[in-house]
């Protein structure tokens, strides 16, 4: 960009910006329709098509775990191949694995069928991916733990009172203590109080927040939250290193503005990044200095000051990005040309000489030249940063649709490549852990217009290959994917060591049986329990007799020990729909209330007799 002077073209530049932004999120930009169009720099095509081809047989790298968006889901890839390995349903039942049908992910699920998964956060050792867990967050206030042993869904929390619209999470510390949350939508708490929009400024409250995780099982609960001015809080990460013991969130809308946000909130040159000394809030619950609003502990920092301070940054920032050696704390302001890189022993220096220029509701507020070493001209609009095991930085501009590589300390940018188009987040391999591994990043593109086959108005969105193992950044690939990818993690493959079977001595589920003998139906009053063997190529028992008003719960083992022998149990009229992995047992309790004869059958193919696999569930009418 220009290296024009700041002060007066500040607010210029700001317009001009948010004109492209909304030309970028409004309508696709002219792309070539049909036209095999390489954008940018792509390597040779051979080149490129040898590192990306994974031959039959052969295994990728690494994963992706990449966000579902608003489908509520993770989606697992290959990499360097970008073929698309599993979808992990998380918080919208998911008919393939029967996710959602049975009684357990009933429960997990509550009433609810959807949330917006934006941040998929792996487990952590010592600042570096240990392969455990997948924690990712749902905008409505709620956290899950996918178990990357088997790859399901464990456990979801929340939503978590006081979190509304939970955007700056799930980002984890470095030894999984705790995944953090934030409000991206402040209003008046606790969550049922009613204040009038035009209070907002003063009677609406945002929060930032942190989830305990029990480092043995994964188990979360509820930890802390700290009350904030009602700003809206977007992207967090944790301190690592010596940065450990810190956690930091972006927000935009520091004006408390309402209405149009678009301008309303975009007044201010700069808004604020929240550092927070976690282990200091950690302290202060356990010294009994948090006030229960709404069910969980909250402390107010004008009560309990040392727990908070505001950074400012540049433009309503997004994307906040904590370098490899925990030195360098990176704000991305979306509406500038440049990102700010803060350097966190300047920030604990600046907290101990109280160097302040105010504060917010009793937050000291930093002052900026004291805190930040760099603003670094990366190109319009940029959004998120990842990093590469040679001190490298890639941070993705969404203006410009491209992805800047600079280098930390020395604040020189030394290339770009083009994105197809308006790029997002973007995912380097292990590039936001201690240890980046270098040689691959991902884009994640909004906009994937013309680049595929038409599959007309609903268009799938671009994840782009990028080999980052020189100097150059190159093109390798093109992958699409469903909507709507936000950030992704890829994790070395050797690291995880995945279960094909669910052993039969690990099974303790109380209903579970093994012979067929003991298959059958049990009753106590209109109580009934029907215990179910599903094993190549039956259904035990073949038929199952209840009453009219019975309440029935089918408990179904598969007693295979045979990877990929998974069966299913399909009933449509009492909408069953359970798949059993082998050694697995599953429930689904249900009130007989429709007289009739319906059948059941297998819905994985699981041998030549697959179709036989099949029995009738038969409801007598009450005498
Ligand atoms: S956000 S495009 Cu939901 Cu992570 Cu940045
Ligand atoms: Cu069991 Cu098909």
């Amino acid at each position: 960009m220009n290296q024009r002077k700041r002060g007066g073209m500040t607010w210029g530049l700001g317009v001009g910006i948010l004109a492209a932004l909304s030309v970028g999120w409004g309508c696709a930009p002219s792309a070539p329709k049909g036209a095999r169009k390489a954008a940018g720099t792509t390597s040779d095509l051979a080149v490129a098509a040898q590192k990306t081809y994974v031959a039959p047989g052969d295994l990728d790298e690494f994963y992706l775990f990449s966000s579902g968006g608003h489908s509520g889901q993770v989606y697992v890839y290959g990499v360097p191949s970008m073929r698309h390995l599993a979808t992990i349903p998380v918080f919208t039942p998911y008919p393939a694995t029967g996710y959602g049908f049975d009684d357990d992910t009933k429960a997990m699920l509550g009433n609810l069928t959807w949330d917006d998964v934006h941040h998929p956060a792996l487990s952590e050792t010592n600042g570096d991916y240990d392969g455990r867990w997948l924690f990712v967050n749902g905008m409505s206030g709620r956290i899950a733990r996918i178990d990357l042993k088997d790859f399901k869904t464990r456990q979801i929390v929340g939503p978590v009172p006081n979190v509304s619209g939970n955007h700056g999470s799930s980002f984890v510390t470095p030894n999984t203590e705790y995944a953090m949350m934030a409000s991206r939508f402040s209003i008046p708490i606790p969550k049922g109080t009613v204040a009038p929009i035009e209070r907002y400024a003063t009677d609406y409250r945002g929060v930032v927040a942190a989830i305990k995780i029990d480092s043995k099982t994964g188990q979360m609960s509820y930890g802390w939250e700290i009350l904030t001015p009602p700003f809206d809080w977007d992207l967090g990460d944790a301190g690592k290193k010596i940065s450990d013991g810190w956690m930091f969130w972006t927000c935009y809308n520091s004006e408390r503005a309402t209405g149009k946000l678009e301008v309303t909130a975009s007044q201010r040159d700069r808004d604020y990044i929240a550092a927070v000394d976690w282990r200091a809030a950690e302290k202060a619950i356990a010294d009994g200095k948090g006030e229960m609003v709404g069910g969980v502990k909250v402390l107010d920092p004008r009560k309990v000051p040392g727990l908070i301070y505001l950074m400012p940054c540049g433009k309503s920032p997004h994307g906040v990005d904590v370098s490899p050696d925990g030195k360098y704390v990176i704000g991305s302001g979306k509406l500038q040309g440049v990102t700010t890189a803060f350097n966190f022993e300047k920030i604990q220096t600046a907290i101990r000489n109280k160097d302040f220029t105010g504060d917010e509701d009793g937050i000291p507020v930093l002052k900026y030249e004291s805190i930040k070493d760099a603003e670094v001209p990366v190109g319009l609009g940029p959004l998120h940063t990842q990093f590469g095991p040679d001190g490298y930085a890639y941070t993705s501009l969404f203006v410009d649709s491209a992805i800047a590589k600079w280098k930390l300390g020395t604040w020189e940018v030394v290339d770009k490549v083009p994105m197809s188009y308006s790029i997002g987040h973007l995912c380097a391999a292990e590039g936001d852990a201690c240890s980046p591994k270098g040689k691959y990043l991902v884009g994640l593109n909004k906009l994937s217009h013309g680049r595929h086959l038409s599959v007309g108005p609903s268009q799938p969105e671009s994840l782009q290959l990028v080999d980052i193992s020189e100097e150059k950044m190159k093109l390798l690939y093109d992958a699409f994917t469903e909507p709507e990818p936000h950030y992704a993690q890829m994790i070395t493959a050797t690291t995880l060591h995945p279960i094909e079977v669910y052993a039969k001595e690990d099974n303790k589920h109380p209903l579970a049986i093994w012979d067929i003998k003991d298959a059958g139906v049990s009753r106590a009053g209109n109580k009934v329990t029907v215990k179910v063997v599903e094993v190549r190529s039956t259904i035990y028992p073949t038929a199952i007799e209840v009453t009219e008003g019975d309440t029935v719960t089918l408990a179904i083992t598969n007693i295979e020990q045979t990877t990929d022998e998974l069966h299913g149990f399909g009933l449509l009229d009492y909408n069953f729909n359970i798949v059993i992995d082998p050694g697995e047992t599953k429930t689904v309790t249900f009130k007989a209330d429709k007289p009739g004869v319906f059948p059941y059958y297998c819905t994985n193919f699981c041998s030549a007799l697959h179709q036989e696999m099949q029995g009738y569930l038969i409801v007598k009418e009450k005498a």
